[in-house]
């Protein structure tokens, strides 16, 4: 079920309506101008299939767009993610390698669903995903206490939020959800009262940074992988604040205490090892936070998106 070697799709979301703080939207031009693109071209030898821009969506940004049910933004993240999705799908069904650079965390409610629904219709496979982050985004619009929707993707994708209004969601089917028993999380370290009720009544897999600390990130990859079992398509999502602020510090929620650079590279290397990637999401880099620190943060994150393509592999 691998996708076509070398073939690799990308998408650009310079989208920052999950959230608060401007600058995540231009992450991927920073990222781009970084030479991630060339790289990934002319080092990594990837066929890369790129329309050139970085999609802001603001066309589809709602005039009247006022919280519901406590969510910030609702249409417009809707909009957005729901096109996300459309174009994820179209180059998964097309047997390539997704690449989404972000843009915030609530993309991943496009990039997942267009991945689920494409490995069910073009391999008859669910699709398990990897979530790589200091926080678990799996707040439903209730249990929010921020109203943030980069706070709120996994309960959506997992089908523990849902809505019934178009506009609002309520395009997510059943054959865009991920089933709870195929993810994996790895590197929390700051949940949500009510989210840590949520993981324990689902039975998620979650690697915390305490069992990092506990088993060694080679053991913890060895579980994670063991998880989900061989021959399962796999979904990285990483947000770039897993990485300790000292690796990654233009980030919208720094969190210390975290993932050393090898150790974000080595899971990444990990999972391209598997041969089982078939899609890959880099969010929550802006570039416009840290005076110093966006440049380093840049560079963390092509080194990140490196090693899931397979750079360091022999
Ligand atoms: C909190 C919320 C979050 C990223 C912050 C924070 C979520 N749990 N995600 N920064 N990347 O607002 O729901
Ligand atoms: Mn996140
Ligand atoms: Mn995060
Ligand atoms: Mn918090």
């Amino acid at each position: 079920f691998l996708p076509t070697h070398n073939e690799l799709g990308v998408v650009a979301v310079g989208f920052s309506g999950g959230q608060p703080k401007p600058g995540v939207d231009a992450a991927p031009m920073a990222l781009i101008q970084a030479g991630l693109i060339q790289q990934l071209r002319e080092d990594l030898e990837y066929n890369v299939s790129y329309d050139g821009e970085v999609h802001n969506f603001s066309e589809m940004l709602p005039e009247d767009d006022p919280d519901y049910r406590g969510m910030k933004r609702p249409k417009f993240c809707s909009a957005v993610t729901r096109e996300v999705s459309e174009q994820v799908y179209k180059y998964s069904m097309q047997g390539k390698l997704v690449l989404t650079l972000g843009g915030d965390h609530s993309i991943a409610i496009g990039t997942i669903s267009g991945s689920a629904r494409a490995v069910r219709e073009r391999l008859g496979r669910e699709l398990a995903v990897i979530w790589v982050d200091a926080h678990a985004d799996i707040n439903t619009p209730e249990s929010s206490e921020s109203g943030n929707i980069h706070g709120m993707p996994v309960s959506f994708l997992t089908g523990l939020a849902k809505d019934e209004h178009e506009e609002t969601f309520g395009w997510l089917k059943e054959h865009h959800l991920l089933s709870p028993k195929k993810l994996v999380y790895i590197g929390l370290r700051d949940i949500d009262k009510g989210e840590k009720k949520i993981l324990r009544e689902l039975g998620i897999k979650v690697f915390t940074m305490h069992d990092i600390d506990r088993h060694g990130i080679g053991k913890v990859m060895d579980m994670a992988v063991g998880w989900i079992g061989s021959d399962t398509p796999i979904h990285l999502s990483f947000d770039v604040d897993a990485l300790d602020p000292l690796w990654a510090p233009s980030t919208g929620t720094p969190v210390r205490g975290g993932l050393t650079l090898r150790e974000g590279d080595f899971i990444c290397e990990c999972l391209a090892e598997t041969g089982s990637l078939v899609a890959v999401d880099l969010v929550e880099v802006n570039p416009s936070l840290e005076e110093h620190g966006a440049s380093e943060t840049v560079r963390t994150g092509v080194s990140l998106v490196r090693c899931a393509l397979g750079d360091t592999l022999l």
